[in-house]
């Protein structure tokens, strides 16, 4: 009989990682780059004796196959994958692929706009603090695909992007987290935002009652969305607002403080006692206290590894307080809701960076925080026009600047004792900087030597 041919599209992260795994279980795998592939990927394809072609798609090829394994990153766009389409292929995600060889394995997984990478390790801390065998993957790390094929595990907590759930059709979550929906990667959904919070909604197909679904109880668009699903799963909602309850289990913040249960078990925690800050992280340790009393993991044990939990870097990132002024970098703030939260959980006066590669933002909602706790605008980007248009009569002072050099100097003038420098962009950073962690360490680094 002949062997299923498999093509995976995409040589970056999570394709090496599919092609591997599609090797070790037998199947005839071929990789396809349009662009480049990076020299230690294809040490590892070599290792595996994967062929690879880059530098472009040979379409007979790709389309002579029983199934594609597409790379996130790849738009349904792409002239290759609407070819794939029209020739009825089936096209999945490095993640439905993977699913299918976890054995008895579990899988929680995280998705959201924001606050994904953060509950994603803190879920991982606190399970490995719990001597779990569990693997960390998707998107963030190594792939889901290659830890698969490398390794064997009890558990994978895998960071989901609407990407990757886009091509999920029979994966199933057993515990399955969604942290917030707000709008981002709207360039993805034809500008409709209804395809994007879908594809967030994806996260809880093909739960079955044994499972869990925690989700944020404080979030309109996804309240909106419940009655439309079929959820089977057990919910665990959170909120700091909205009054919550379900008969499975829930969280309430009060007063700095939660109780989280989940069944029949429970953990209370003081969030004055946890190092990372504001009411954002205050709803990923309620999502990661849920998910982890659902895994089995012990309360106590639950406790003491989120007080344990220091910020993600690049994520409200105390860098070093000099002369009183606290630099923060919060470079992976490239979107409003973030800049929300991070402005939201600022304590003192407040000299704020932003700009770069607008994504169509709305900054109505953080006019009020602005006005009450911004001093100065610094603009770090091309063109900085919107910002200052914006916030012109909302903050007292607002100084353009094209570069990180001159948005440092202008903040370090700026910035009084007791103040805080916030890196805090609400864009995305490819105008000035490669990508979101190329502009946190360059503040890093300006910070350590001239601040
Ligand atoms: N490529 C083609 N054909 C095309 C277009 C691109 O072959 O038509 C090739 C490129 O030349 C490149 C490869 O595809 O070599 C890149 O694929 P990719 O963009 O999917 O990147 P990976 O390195 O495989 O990483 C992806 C995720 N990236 C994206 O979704 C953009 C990683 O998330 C993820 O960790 C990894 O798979 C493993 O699952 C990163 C990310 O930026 C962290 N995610 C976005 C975000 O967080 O906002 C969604
Ligand atoms: P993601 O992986 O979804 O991008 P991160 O944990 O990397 O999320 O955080 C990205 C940005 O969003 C950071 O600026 C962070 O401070 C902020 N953030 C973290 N959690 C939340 C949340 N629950 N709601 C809103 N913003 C958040």
């Amino acid at each position: 009989m002949k062997r299923k041919t498999i093509a995976v599209l995409g040589g970056g992260i999570s394709g090496y990682g599919s092609a591997i795994l599609a090797r070790k279980k037998g199947f005839e795998v071929w990789l396809s780059d349009a662009g480049r592939i990076a020299e230690r990927f294809k040490e590892r394809l070599d290792a595996w004796q994967v062929p690879y072609e880059e530098g472009g798609h040979t379409e007979e090829r790709i389309l002579s196959a029983d199934e594609v394994v597409k790379s996130p990153g790849i738009p349904e766009t792409a002239p290759i994958v609407r070819k794939i389409r029209e020739r009825g292929i089936p096209v999945i995600s490095e993640i439905e692929f993977a699913g299918r060889y976890i054995g008895r394995a579990k899988c929680i997984c995280i998705t959201g706009s924001n606050g994904k990478t953060t509950t994603t390790s803190l879920i991982y801390k606190i399970m490995r603090d719990a001597g779990m065998n569990v693997a960390l993957g998707g998107n963030i790390g190594e792939s889901f695909a290659y830890s698969v094929a490398t390794g064997e595990y009890d558990w994978y907590v895998l960071e989901l992007s609407s990407f990757q759930l886009d091509g999920m059709y029979d994966f199933r979550a057993h515990i399955g987290i969604l942290t917030n929906i707000t709008p981002d990667h709207l360039d993805r959904y034809d500008h409709c935002f209804q395809n994007y919070v879908d594809s967030k909604m994806r996260i809880m197909q093909n739960q079955t009652s044994r499972d869990w679904f925690v989700f944020s109880g404080d979030d309109e668009v996804i309240w909106e969305q419940l009655p439309k699903h079929d959820i089977r799963a057990r919910r665990l909602p959170f909120a700091a607002k909205n009054g919550v309850a379900s008969g499975d289990g829930d969280a309430f913040l009060l007063d700095g403080k939660f109780t989280a249960t989940a069944g029949k078990r429970s953990v209370e925690i003081d969030t004055a006692q946890m190092r990372i800050r504001g009411l954002h992280n205050a709803y990923n340790a309620m999502a990661a206290a849920l998910a982890t009393l659902a895994a089995g993991v012990e309360p106590d044990s639950i406790r003491q590894s989120i007080y344990d939990f220091a910020p993600v870097e690049h994520r409200l990132e105390p860098v070093v307080e000099r002369g009183g002024v606290l630099w923060i970098n919060d470079s992976k703030a490239t979107n409003v809701d973030s800049v929300y939260y991070a402005l939201e959980s600022m304590t003192r006066p407040v000299v704020w960076i932003a700009g770069g590669t607008d994504k169509g933002n709305d900054y109505g909602p953080l006019k009020d925080f602005v006005r009450a706790k911004v001093r100065t605008l610094v603009c770090m980007g091309l063109d900085n026009a919107k910002l200052e248009r914006e916030f012109d009569g909302i903050v007292p002072r607002i100084v353009s600047t094209s570069t990180l050099d001159a948005a440092m100097r202008a903040a370090r003038e700026a910035a009084r004792a007791g103040d805080v420098v916030l890196l805090s962009p609400a864009c995305a950073s490819f105008d000035l900087f490669k990508n979101y962690e190329n502009r946190g360490e360059l503040f890093k680094a300006w910070v350590a030597e001239n601040a």
